[in-house]
This record gives C-alpha cells, structure tokens and sequence, in this order.
C-alpha cells in the first residue's frame, strides 16, 4: 500500500479537483479496490457534481464501441469539450497507446492533458460493477470533465445498472448482431436513445438498418424518435452525425425537463442497485458464515423444511426482517 501514502484524502480530492491525471488515476484504483478512501472522496466532492455529461455506449462485444469512443473523443476535442472515458469492457480494454487498429488517435487522447481514459474492473467489489462505475463518473464529473463516456458490454443486468447512469444511451450494433435486434425486439433489451450500427462498409449494414428501424416502429407513441446513424468508426465516418444526434437528444431532455427527472430516475436507480447488490453479498457471506443457516438450507434439500419458512428464517436471522 506504499502508492497510497502519497495521497492524502485532501490531497487526492484537491487533485480531482484540477483533473491532474495522477490524481484520477488513484482515485480511480480507489474505486476499483472499494478503497474506504475512494468513498470519502466521493463524499467529499458529491456536492460539485452534476456538470458532466454521461454518454452511456453499450453493445455486444465486438461491434466497435471502444472504436466509436475513440473516433467520438476525437470528434468532441476538436470542439474543446474535456472528456473523460470510462470502460468497463474487459474484452477490449483502453491501454497506454493502443487500442486495436486504432493506435495513433488514441496514443494522443492519452498525451491529451483534457481527456481521461481509463478501463476499470471491479475486483470483487460489493456493490458490484453499477457501484464502481457510478463513483468513477462522480469523480470524472468533479474533475471537471465536460462528457464523460461509459462504455459496456450490453445487455445484462449488471449492464443495464452500470448504463442506467447514462444521460444517453447509445446502442452500438454491427451488421449481424441478430442476438440484440431479437432482445430488442421481445423487449428484454430497453430502448436505447440513439443507435449506431457500425462497420457500416458490410454489405448487410442496410437490411440491419431496415430490421432495427422496424423495431423502433413498433412503438409509435414514443416523444423521442430513436435516430440511427450507420458508422465505421476507424475512418470516423459518420461520428460527427452520431455525435450530433447525441447532442440532439440532449437538447430534447433539456428543452422537456427531462434531464433532471432522469437523472433523479437514474440516481435513486443506482442507489437501489448498489444497496440491493450489497444485500445479496451479505446475505451470501452471512449464510456461508453460519452453520445454522448453512444448516437450513440442508433441511431444505432434505425436506424436512420447506424453502419459504427458510427464507423467513434467514431474513429475520440476517436482516431482522419479519415477514407477515
Ligand atoms: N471494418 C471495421 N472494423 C471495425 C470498425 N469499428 C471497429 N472495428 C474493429 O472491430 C473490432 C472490435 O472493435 P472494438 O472497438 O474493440 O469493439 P468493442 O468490443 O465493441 O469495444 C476491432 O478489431 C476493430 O478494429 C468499423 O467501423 N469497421
Ligand atoms: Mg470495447
């Protein structure tokens, strides 16, 4: 633990504070470790926080979020915003100097003292991924990162936790994604703000185009209008009207009052998920922790005792929670 010495908890929040990169990249370390630490920081800088904006870019595998993000980030700097990028993607994780085909573009955004990347895992965080991930925005966000992205691999739960801080969700799809346009279509996956189907150059970018379009039909009713913007995210094409229709949805929650009852919908959200994730982890720890309750749960295998009286039991033994 000699790398923490050199921070205090107010030397770490003065930091963040002047988004040195130094600062952000312990804080966020913090986060990961579930470090006591990183919880006062946050507490410390909560009440800064609200200025950034969260651009959620979730997707299967493969499609070319970290691709889009890259070409994004670009995009924005040239217009002066500060970026911070948060990538919770273990398949294809930001490093110093190089993501896949895209070396050089962002070799720079890491040299670019505004932009802040970083991948992030959780190690077996208590809250789980929802938690870490809202804590690293919050941190961003009082760093004075103008846009922030969080990038995820879509669509689980613990995905659609981590995306549901997003102020806008961008479904990043590709030709042949047929697994997300069924979850789209049986409802499983929510409806993003803005789509991209990426690797536009596939020759069936344009039926993936009309099915997704199809879908989105379906539900009329909607006041937002779900554009889709095809892309190919190594030569940037396309970015700057996916980034625009971004913009654009950010200008409807705006313009409708609709960004401050999202992100009271998102933050109460985060709050349940992390509270409800660290309730399973107790529960999973005090149960493996107590042979009467591990007992129970053999009774249960061994019908002597039904599951509900068991859960009664556990619950009020565990949480001191009585069931009427
Ligand atoms: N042809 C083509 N390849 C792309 C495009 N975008 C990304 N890729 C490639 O697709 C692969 C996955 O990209 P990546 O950004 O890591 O996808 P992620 O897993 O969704 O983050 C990499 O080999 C990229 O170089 C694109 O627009 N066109
Ligand atoms: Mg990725």
């Amino acid at each position: 633990m000699a790398a923490r010495r050199d921070f205090t908890r107010e030397s770490l929040a003065a930091g963040v504070r002047a988004g040195e990169k130094r600062a952000l990249a312990r804080a966020i370390t913090l986060v990961e470790n579930a470090d006591p630490l990183a919880y006062e920081l946050v507490r410390d800088v909560y009440p800064e926080t609200g200025r950034a904006y969260a651009v959620g870019i979730t997707g299967p595998p493969g499609v070319g979020k970290s691709s889009l993000i890259s070409s994004l980030v670009g995009h924005v700097r040239e217009a002066g915003k500060t970026v911070g990028v948060i990538s919770v993607d273990p398949s294809s994780p930001f490093s110093h100097g190089a993501l896949l085909g895209d070396r050089i573009r962002l070799a720079d955004h890491f040299l670019d003292p505004e932009v802040f990347i970083r991948s992030m895992g959780t190690r077996g965080h208590l809250g789980g991924l929802a938690e870490a991930t809202l804590q690293a925005l919050l941190i961003l966000d009082a760093a004075g990162k103008e846009l922030v992205f969080l990038e995820t691999v879509g669509a689980g739960q613990s995905e659609v936790e981590v995306i549901g801080i997003a102020d806008t969700v961008v479904l990043a799809l590709m030709p042949g994604s047929g697994d997300s346009i069924q979850a789209l279509k049986a409802g499983i996956m929510e409806i993003p703000d803005v789509i991209a189907i990426n690797k536009m150059d596939h020759p069936a970018a344009r039926t993936m185009l009309t099915e997704v379009r199809s879908i989105l039909s379906l539900d009329p009713d909607r006041r937002w209008k779900v554009p889709i913007v095809l892309t190919e995210a190594h030569r940037g094409e396309n970015v700057p009207e996916l980034w625009e229709k971004v913009e654009e949805h950010r200008a409807f929650l705006e313009r409708e009052g609709g960004l401050a009852e999202r992100r009271r919908r998102n933050l109460a959200g985060e709050v349940y998920a992390v509270a409800s994730a660290r309730a399973a982890a107790h529960l999973r720890r005090a149960v493996e922790e107590d042979p009467e309750l591990r007992q129970l749960l053999d009774d249960v295998q061994a019908r002597t005792l039904d599951p509900l009286s068991a859960v009664s039991e556990i619950m009020s033994r565990v949480f001191r929670i009585q069931d009427g």
